[in-house]
């Protein structure tokens, strides 16, 4: 059998992984663990994709640098995957070396080759973040239907798509300023020159409506892709050139090539015996038999089944053996949505509920087709407490309960005629599930267990061991062997779905944890250890609090990101901010959390300049250390004598949302102290910290 390398799209590090992305990562993970027990080498291949510039704004926006920012996103993905028993052979991150390596080598193949061209673009420029606007920080008036507010690429209200440039009233997303036009070189790979290839290679190696969507632009525009993005940038420098940096796109799928790197320089990766190269060749040119398989979501069909199989052409890179692909998560039949708390984040599922449950419930809907999936938050709780609970978990629970505790938990040495015919009959069905885990029709391999489980427990029911063991314990026995090992082989099946799960029944049986070859084995004399508790049926409750938490867990994220001025209005009496209005709020029901969310700082004033037509405002330059230099404008013209403040230490608001005023943007607020019966503006003192203090201190 050839080696299998499968992958799940890079999930990115700019936010929490939530229950929408859970599909693909599961559904990967069954297939990755139905290989495994099958005897397949495979190993499954992931990380974050950490570039661009949401990550870079987020993190100016947290005062971090970039990379303490992916870092703390790295460990919370992962950890929320293992919690969720999705185990990956290698979870990297794409700002690696190795990473940065391979995105030059595809780079240079791609330059050399002819693929690539130069030429200048004009796009949005924001000249007081000093930088050029993605499509996504921009946002202005759509102009097809007028509706306020809408980013620079589509429009949520309308639903039409449209370039940045054909925004009314374009604003910068950062600051509102209005951007303006520049123009600058842009280097583009040149998709068309890949149209004959391309026109072949995908309905060969994606689902067929993926191919029939992508066919149109395969026959249509293929239009030039540009790949490079302008300082300042979060990612990697292109080679031959000063400032411009590699498209958070381009090095994204390098990352598979990446990640593979690591794992096979890792231990298990050399004791298994293939190097990057193995997988990534084609044999012939330095490869090894080894096939690829990515599972990616809808939203990223043209990333991964136009440019990425471009690129891996022209670098001399093997192509993908076959493109899953999935579809999106409604909840109940809507989209998620954070209002009515359905957009739930992993963390706060797991804090409310079993992830295996969700496992459960997910495989229970996929199928090999490309098609949306829907969480009915009351269907999840019935199907998970009638057909995992009620049917299978009752099985093992009813089975190895009696026998333990009537029958010394020795198993008969035969079994009964019905019993042996009820074995047979789940036996039989053990191919066809195998067919289905490896077409990952996940949903049809779960029907046949769940048939499996009614026949079991009609059969139990029927022969009633409860009244039978009064008469004849030594046919209570042969029925209970008989179920038990009904259920034996449905934890088997069960073991890419549940491997936890599985691995308890096993222990049960004293074995080892299953692989697919033990469906061939009937257990029969032994004793069946402890039963261990398997699954607890799931209260409407515990869905109800889940769905809170999420709610409240977006109300949190508003507070602190939209309108950081409430919080700090109520502790230094600022003036209400331009964008969103500032909450009432009354100083004296101020609870913790809303002051913890206020990021003071030290700051220190390296210029105080007087603004003539303003009767109150100083201009100051305030350097914030690791965070930067700020400008801000304060009201304390009356109080002080510019020339007097510059070198002097004092308190800044540094998470306040920038505002726009008369004479240009203000990025922060100074304390200040004043009589609040007094008058005036002459008796303001700003606050000083003690020696010692540095700028860019936190204030506690
Ligand atoms: N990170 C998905 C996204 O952010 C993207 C996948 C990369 S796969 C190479 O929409
Ligand atoms: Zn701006």
């Amino acid at each position: 059998m050839n080696k299998r390398l499968v992958t799940a799209a890079l999930p990115y590090a700019n936010g929490p992984i939530h229950i929408g992305h859970l599909v693909g990562y599961m559904q990967a993970d069954f297939w990755v663990r139905w290989n495994k027990m099958n005897g397949q080498d495979c190993i499954y291949i992931c990380g974050d994709d950490t570039h661009g510039t949401p990550i870079m704004i987020k993190a100016r926006e947290l005062g971090v640098t970039p990379e303490q920012f992916i870092a703390k996103s790295h460990a919370e993905h992962l950890k929320d995957f293992t919690d969720f028993g999705i185990e990956f052979d290698n979870y990297s991150s794409t700002n690696s070396e190795e990473n940065r390596r391979l995105s030059e080598e595809f780079y240079i193949k791609m330059r050399d080759a002819g693929h690539t061209t130069v030429r200048p673009r004009e796009q949005f420029w924001c000249d007081h973040d000093k930088m050029f606007l993605p499509d996504r920080f921009v946002k202005g008036v759509c102009p097809k239907c007028s509706s306020p507010d809408q980013y620079g690429d589509s429009c949520d209200k309308c639903g039409s798509t449209y370039a940045a440039t054909d925004l009314k009233k374009p604003g910068c997303s950062i600051c509102g300023a209005p951007p303006s036009l520049k123009a600058s070189d842009t280097i583009a790979f040149k998709l068309s020159d890949f149209r004959d290839f391309l026109a072949k290679w995908v309905p060969e190696h994606a689902p067929e409506e993926v191919a029939n969507k992508l066919g149109e632009w395969i026959d249509g525009d293929l239009l030039d892709w540009d790949i490079s993005r302008d300082a300042p940038y979060f990612g990697f420098k292109i080679p031959g050139f000063d400032s411009k940096y590699f498209y958070v796109w381009l090095d994204a799928p390098i990352g598979y090539v990446s990640s593979t790197e690591q794992w096979c320089n890792s231990k298990e990766g050399k004791a298994r015996g293939y190097t990057m190269d193995d997988y990534w060749k084609p044999v012939g040119a330095g490869g090894k038999d080894a096939e690829i398989y990515h599972f990616i979501g809808k939203d990223i069909i043209k990333f991964h089944c136009l440019f990425w199989p471009a690129m891996l052409k022209t670098a001399g890179r093997k192509l993908p053996t076959e493109i899953f692909v999935n579809g999106f998560l409604t909840v109940n039949g809507e989209k998620m949505s954070k209002s009515k708390g359905t957009f739930v984040s992993a963390r706060t599922y797991l804090d409310n509920l079993d992830p295996q449950f969700l496992r459960y419930y997910f495989a229970s809907k996929l199928n090999s087709q490309l098609q949306d999936i829907d969480l009915g938050l009351e269907d999840f709780a019935n199907r998970v407490n009638s057909d995992l609970v009620g049917k299978i978990t009752n099985l093992g629970s009813r089975g190895a309960q009696m026998l333990g505790k009537r029958l010394d938990g020795a198993m008969a040495k035969s079994l009964d005629v019905e019993g042996l015919a009820l074995l047979t009959r789940s036996q039989a069905r053990q191919k066809k599930i195998a067919e289905y885990f490896e077409a990952r029709d996940f949903a049809k391999a779960l029907g046949e267990v769940r048939e499996m489980a009614d026949e079991a427990n009609k059969y139990f029911d029927e022969k009633a061991p409860w009244n039978l063991i009064k008469t004849d314990p030594e046919a209570t026995r042969q029925v209970l062997t008989s179920t038990l090992n009904v259920f034996r082989l449905i934890a088997i099946d069960l073991k890419p779905i549940l491997p936890q799960y599985s691995d308890k029944v096993a222990a049960l049986f004293g074995e080892a944890p299953y692989k697919w070859a033990d469906i061939q084995k009937v257990v029969l004399a032994g004793k069946v250890g402890e039963y261990q508790h398997l699954a607890t049926r799931i209260e409407p409750k515990k869905i109800e609090d889940m769905v809170e938490a999420s709610k409240e867990e977006v109300k949190k994220v508003t507070d602190t990101r939209s309108n950081p001025q409430a919080a700090a209005a109520a502790t230094a009496g600022a003036t209400a901010p331009t964008k969103a209005p500032a909450a009432a709020v009354d100083p004296g029901v101020l609870d913790i959390d809303t002051f913890n969310k206020v990021d003071l700082r030290i700051g220190k004033i390296i210029k105080a300049e007087s603004i003539p037509e303003a009767d109150k405002l100083l201009k100051l330059q305030i350097d914030l250390g690791p965070l930067g230099t700020r400008q801000v404008f304060a009201g304390i013209k009356a109080a002080y004598d510019p020339a007097t403040l510059e070198g002097r230490l004092t308190v800044v608001v540094a998470n306040l949302a920038p505002r726009k005023m008369k004479f240009g943007m203000s990025e922060g607020m100074v304390l200040a102290a004043s009589d609040p019966a007094g008058g005036g503006g002459k008796d303001l003192f700003i606050l000083s910290p003690d020696n010692g203090a540095k700028p860019g201190d936190r204030v506690k």
